[in-house]
């Protein structure tokens, strides 16, 4: 077996915009009435926009119609635009872009796999578009993670097999959704929390692309 395609999550992966999403949800929060704290966040890392409101709204013990709700998410989306519209280069978190460039070099195949509508901007502003081959992100998929639809996408654009995919991420339903694509995956945090994983690392810093192949080729 030959790994032959990565395929990178983008929140807390390649950059941390969870502290964008928090002050957009809080003040969302504020607005409806009720306090949004940061342990309660953590539950929507991973998670996508419309399952982040619901949620948020089962923390503020609220019920809305659809119609309120589609108004909230695109009010929360505006707020966090204008954090995204300001990322730059410098908020690519440690390691990741000598390990791109290495995924390069070595000729693998590199996709993103996100829940996140905002994906391609993000790259952009960050200045990693050209290291993806293509981005699979919330508006190309009809299930979220802990479904695979969005990894087995990904392989499909990239002309290889699940079993020849490395899949990076940081939230446990991602690591499921790698997981039950028939793919391998290198979960991005503590060992405890990603146990599903196949090897857990804190993140890219010290890690290079061949090191982490050498523990999956051939196994
Ligand atoms: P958007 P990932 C996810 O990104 C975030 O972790 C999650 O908190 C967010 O709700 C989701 O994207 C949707 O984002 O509102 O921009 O479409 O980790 O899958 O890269
Ligand atoms: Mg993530």
């Amino acid at each position: 077996m030959t790994i032959r395609a990565l395929i990178f999550d983008l929140d807390g992966v390649i950059v941390d915009t969870a502290r964008y999403h928090y002050i957009a949800w809080r003040e969302i929060a504020r607005e409806l009435g009720f306090r949004f704290t940061e342990k309660e966040n953590e539950r929507l890392k991973g998670v996508s926009r419309m399952q982040s409101l619901d949620i948020l709204l089962q923390v503020g013990g609220l019920q809305l119609t659809q119609h309120e709700k589609e108004q909230l998410a695109e009010k929360k989306n505006a707020h966090y635009l204008t954090y995204i519209e300001r990322m730059t280069a410098g908020e690519v978190l440690p390691g990741v872009l000598p390990f791109l460039a290495e995924a390069k070099e070595m000729k693998l195949r590199v996709a993103l796999g996100s829940a996140s509508k905002n994906a391609p901007l993000i790259l952009e502003k960050t200045m990693l578009s050209p290291f993806f081959d293509c981005i699979v992100d919330g508006n190309d998929v009809n299930a979220a993670k802990p479904d695979p639809e969005v990894f087995l996408k990904a392989a499909q654009l990239l002309e290889v097999k699940p079993e020849e995919c490395l899949v990076f991420e940081d939230a446990e339903a991602g690591v499921e959704a790698a997981r039950r694509a028939g793919m391998w995956c290198v979960g991005i945090g503590s060992p405890q929390v990603l146990s599903a994983a196949n090897l857990v690392i804190p993140g890219f810093s010290g890690f290079s692309v061949r090191d982490i192949l050498e523990k999956f080729n051939s196994k």
